[in-house]
Formats: C-alpha cells, sequence, structure tokens
C-alpha cells in the first residue's frame, strides 16, 4: 500500500508537470541511470533451477499416504484443503449422515412395530380408520420443514462452489485431451504443460521413464505436475479439445467439467502444501482411466522460482514493471521541481495540479 501511495503520489506529480512537453525532453536524461541499474536485473535472466524437482530431475514432494489420494478400504471421503471442502465434508458428516441415519432408523423402527404389533395372530379384528388429519399434517409438514432446513446450507454451498475467483487470483487453464491432460497459466506470461500418466516398470521399454512411488500411486502419477501456490485463490478454467472431460481433485472438492469450445470457472484456494491427485471424471473413450491429474502445492515464494524456471512471469512483477515505467515517468518531471523547490512544495502543489491536469494530459 505505501508503494502505491507513493507512485499515486509520483504519478500525480507526473501529470500535473506533464504540460509543457518540452519541460520533459531534459528529465528524460536524468532518468536514464536509474533505467539502466534496472535493466539488467530485468533483461538478463538466470536459469533458475525448478524448485519441485532435484538435481537428477526427480520429484522432491512425495506422495503422503492419507493426504490427495485414495486410501485402501476407507469409507469416508478425502481429506479436505479448501475452505469449501471443509465445508462440504462438514455439511456431508454433521447434517445429512445424521439426517439420514435418524430418519432411516425411525421408519424402521414404525415399521417393525406395525409388522408385529397388528398382525394377524395379535390384532385379528383390525381398525376401520381411514383418515386423521392431525397425523397427516404432520407427516406432510415435517418432511417439509427438514428440506427447508437442509436447503439454506444447501444452497450456500452450492453458490460458494461457483464463487467468481478474486482479481488477485492465478489462472490454471485445464485442457483435456484424448487421453491426457495439458494446462496453460495465462497470469504467468503462459507457460504449457503436458501431464501424461506414468506407466508401471513392466509397461515401458528399458530407458523409459516409469512410475516410482516417489511420483504417487499408479495409475495417479504423471509426467508432469501442476505446481500451485497455497493461500493464493486459483481461477480454474477447464475445456477440451476433443470430446467431454472432467477436471476433477477430490481433496480441492473440484469436479468441473471440461467441454469442447466452452470455458467453464470455478476458484479455490489451497490451504496446505502437499501433493493432491485426480482423474478425469467424464467417461471420455477407451483411455478415460488413464488420464490422472496431480496437483503440487508448494508456497508462494517456491511458485514463484517455478514459474522462472518455467520461463514464464509472475503478475506482480508485470505490474512492478509497469509501475516502475509509470515511476519513471512521474519521477523525471517531478526531480526537476525538487531541484528548484521544496520537497514539500511538490505534495502542495501536486492535488491542485492534478485537478487541473485533466486536459492536459489528454487521457
Ligand atoms: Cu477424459
Amino acid at each position: 500500500m505505501r508503494m502505491l501511495g507513493l507512485t499515486s503520489i509520483l504519478l500525480a506529480a507526473g501529470m500535473a508537470f506533464a504540460t509543457p512537453a518540452s519541460a520533459q525532453e531534459p528529465v528524460a536524461n536524468t532518468a536514464a541511470p536509474v533505467a539502466n541499474a534496472a535493466a539488467p536485473a530485468a533483461a538478463a535472466t538466470p536459469a533458475v533451477a525448478d524448485p519441485t524437482l532435484d538435481a537428477s530431475g526427480k520429484p522432491l514432494t512425495k506422495a503422503a499416504p492419507g493426504i490427495g489420494q485414495p486410501t485402501a478400504d476407507a469409507i469416508t471421503l478425502q481429506p479436505q484443503v479448501t475452505a469449501t471442502g471443509r465445508e462440504a465434508h462438514d455439511f456431508h458428516n454433521y447434517i445429512l449422515l445424521p439426517l439420514i441415519t435418524f430418519i432411516s432408523i425411525f421408519v424402521l423402527i414404525l415399521l417393525v412395530w406395525v409388522i408385529f404389533r397388528y398382525r394377524r395372530a395379535a390384532n385379528p379384528e383390525p381398525s376401520r380408520t381411514a383418515h386423521n388429519t392431525a397425523i397427516e399434517i404432520i407427516w406432510t409438514l415435517v418432511p417439509v420443514l427438514i428440506l427447508v432446513a437442509i436447503a439454506v446450507p444447501s444452497i450456500k454451498l452450492l453458490a460458494a462452489q461457483f464463487k467468481p475467483a478474486p482479481k488477485d487470483a492465478i489462472t490454471l487453464k485445464a485442457i483435456g485431451n484424448q487421453w491426457f491432460w495439458s494446462y496453460e497459466y495465462p497470469d504467468n506470461g503462459g507457460i504449457q504443460l503436458t501431464a501424461n500418466m506414468l506407466k508401471e516398470q513392466s509397461q515401458v521399454p528399458a530407458g523409459t521413464r516409469y512410475r516410482t512411488d516417489a511420483d504417487g500411486p499408479r495409475l495417479l502419477a504423471t509426467d508432469q505436475r501442476v505446481v500451485l501456490p497455497v493461500g493464493v485463490p486459483i481461477r480454474l478454467i477447464t475445456t477440451a479439445q476433443d470430446v467431454i472431460h472432467s477436471w476433477a481433485v477430490p481433496a480441492f472438492w473440484i469436479k468441473l467439467d471440461a467441454v469442447p469450445g466452452k470455458l467453464n470457472e470455478t476458484s479455490f484456494t489451497i490451504e496446505k502444501p502437499g501433493l493432491y491427485f485426480g482423474q478425469c471424471s467424464e467417461l471420455c473413450g477407451a483411455r478415460h482411466a488413464y488420464m490422472p491429474i496431480a496437483v503440487e502445492a508448494v508456497s508462494p515464494a517456491e511458485f514463484a522460482q517455478w514459474v522462472k524456471s518455467k520461463g514464464g512471469t509472475m503478475p506482480a512483477e508485470v505490474a512492478a514493471a509497469a509501475a516502475a515505467t509509470a515511476a519513471q515517468n512521474a519521477a523525471a518531471p517531478a526531480a526537476e521541481t525538487n531541484a528548484a523547490a521544496e520537497p514539500a512544495a511538490t505534495n502542495e502543489t501536486a492535488p491542485a495540479a492534478n485537478a487541473a491536469a485533466g486536459n492536459t494530459t489528454g487521457k
């Protein structure tokens, strides 16, 4: 915020003093050394190592049992690492499951009671009662009230699942192909990835990369992982090249259809670093079962390094570069005034001049 404030002051000052075109000319030179000083850092991009791989190119993060992958003989949902996932998990565990259990047991008790109490031997002369207004109102009203009570958290959850991503979100575009996923990071200089399933050692010729336990479980490990930052909102966009696929990662509570010629969008924020697996969840052809999804969630700093290692850029860098250029342009006229006047005077005159600058800057 401080940086932004300073930039806007400098911008305002720049706008204010932009009026005489000739005045800008000499100062451009004074600003030049600053630009040159900043240039080498931006221009010379040193080869950054991929922080998710070791020196030999093997993945550093190993799959953890019970996290982001199915567990043998388990019956519950995977531990959730997004806010929506936790909400849905709680909705299932504390509302739906107890309610279903209670209703099932209650109906079962009524049935058993009717079967035994009103059997022919115990009740040879049955009652001829056909209607009971009070009980009919109760068995209509109570289910309606239960449904209304469930609808409130249910609709809240539905809304959370389709909440648009905030402005500072990182975009991941997942593209379904027969039969693999490819990815694009449009906010990070258009990095592209293709993720193919890693086959078992017995299935590949010697010398070809095969799955190891470090890569992940059988049928879930991929040769390239999708790397995403934790704590940063992710805008997921899905589409497909050929037929309908579905990008699904259970630990994120995400399942989004990937439809050819259409963009579907949702958002989520991963809360814990780790390795999370998923699969295509729309029957898409012969090898539908062999197009897994492997997401590696890392710290924002590691993500930035990974982006660099892939030759991409962070949106903050783009914004900072734009701000630096703007500040540079703004600093030029301001520097000249500072030489002539008190520094404080610049701040005082800026707002007034800013108000007048509307016509002169020709925005
Ligand atoms: Cu598919």
